[in-house]
């Protein structure tokens, strides 16, 4: 099917389609093209990995803790490590912010982008078979080329983003990102070893009747977001929790919802992390169409102070959104 708005079928492959769209930026030398391409290769090696988990004995922890505390999985370990490589081989990223380590990986190279990265979200769903996803976010830093990376390097709001998105793993795999010049999504066909355009320009429905809390902290929450979720059941939406934040997330830019993890007595601040959860998906909903707001501020403006910092994330629907930040 020819879409006249970019003369490029769906079905075209992600590195045409890259190529395609590298001219549309000034300053693109090609590094930015290079950087997506690594993404999408080492997503494609995150997906065997991810799909054949039980079967090599990947699943399960490996009894050690992230620096948030969470149990690390060996498949979080081994993403981090197949992303962290494919920036390093790539050479276009000279630093990294991921979940699964305490600091900044420096690269000690030449490169013009910082990358922030959840490299396997949801990974508690592994071994019961749910989605899982990788979230991203592309900085071009801000210090000289070749300089050491600084704290204004890596602690950048959302809004300077150059890209951001995400890998879903579930019944097929798809890579959704946006260069701030709309949203596109590319599903991976295994047997060809490619990704190809599946949805173009994807915009979120400006309103919808899912949403998505976990709702056994609502003895938590504070009003507004108890007033917002007596609407939703008074109005007849439907309830989708996954427990997988890329997952929900998709359904929701697909279908039209919101997701919402407020604070509570077990995350004062939100559970999610701003600079590889929060910022990236804003960025792609922005695009799309939709909001992602922390109750009181837009999520893109956030100027972070630390690189695991979290914060109450409402993210979905134009029209939910307002709604459920108008309890404020
Ligand atoms: P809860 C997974 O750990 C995650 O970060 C998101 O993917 C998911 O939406 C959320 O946490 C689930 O958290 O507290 O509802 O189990």
């Amino acid at each position: 099917m020819e879409d006249s708005r970019i003369g490029l079928p769906i079905g075209t492959a992600l590195d045409r389609f890259i190529k395609r769209f590298q001219d549309d930026f000034p300053y693109a030398t090609g590094e930015l093209s290079q950087l997506l391409r690594d993404i999408a290769l080492a997503g494609k090696v995150v997906n065997r990995e991810v799909n054949k988990a039980g079967l090599i004995n990947l699943s399960g922890s490996i009894g050690s803790e992230n620096i948030q505390g969470e149990d690390q999985q060996k498949l979080d370990v081994l993403a981090n490590i197949r992303f962290i490589r494919a920036f390093t081989k790539g050479g276009e990223a000279c630093a990294i912010i991921s979940e699964e380590d305490e600091k900044v990986v420096d690269l000690h190279n030449n490169g013009k982008y910082i990358i922030a990265i959840d490299p396997l979200d949801g990974s508690s769903n592994i071994d019961v078979n749910v989605s899982i996803g990788t979230i991203f976010s592309i900085y071009r830093r801000l210090s000289p080329v070749g300089s050491p990376v600084s704290e204004e390097d890596v602690l950048q709001p959302g809004i300077n983003q150059v890209a951001s998105g995400y890998l879903l793993y579930g019944s097929s795999t798809i890579l959704v990102y946006t260069t701030g010049k709309g949203v596109n999504a590319f599903t991976y066909e295994p047997t060809l070893g490619e990704y190809f355009l599946s949805h173009h320009d994807l915009r979120i429905p400006d309103d919808g009747k899912i949403y998505s809390v976990n709702e056994a902290s609502a003895h938590s929450f504070n009003e507004p977001v108890n007033q917002y979720l007596e609407y939703c059941k008074k109005n007849r939406h439907t309830a989708r929790y996954i427990g997988s934040l890329v997952a929900d997330f998709h359904r929701n830019l697909l279908k039209g919802g919101i997701y919402l993890y407020p604070s509570t007595d077990q995350n004062p601040q939100g559970k999610l992390r701003l600079m590889y959860e929060c910022n990236a998906l804003a960025f792609v909903v922005e695009q799309a169409g939709g909001k992602a707001s922390t109750g009181t501020e837009r999520i893109l403006e956030i100027k972070p102070k630390s690189l695991h910092q979290r914060c109450p994330l409402y993210i979905g629907s134009k029209k939910m959104v307002d709604r459920a930040t108008s309890y404020y």
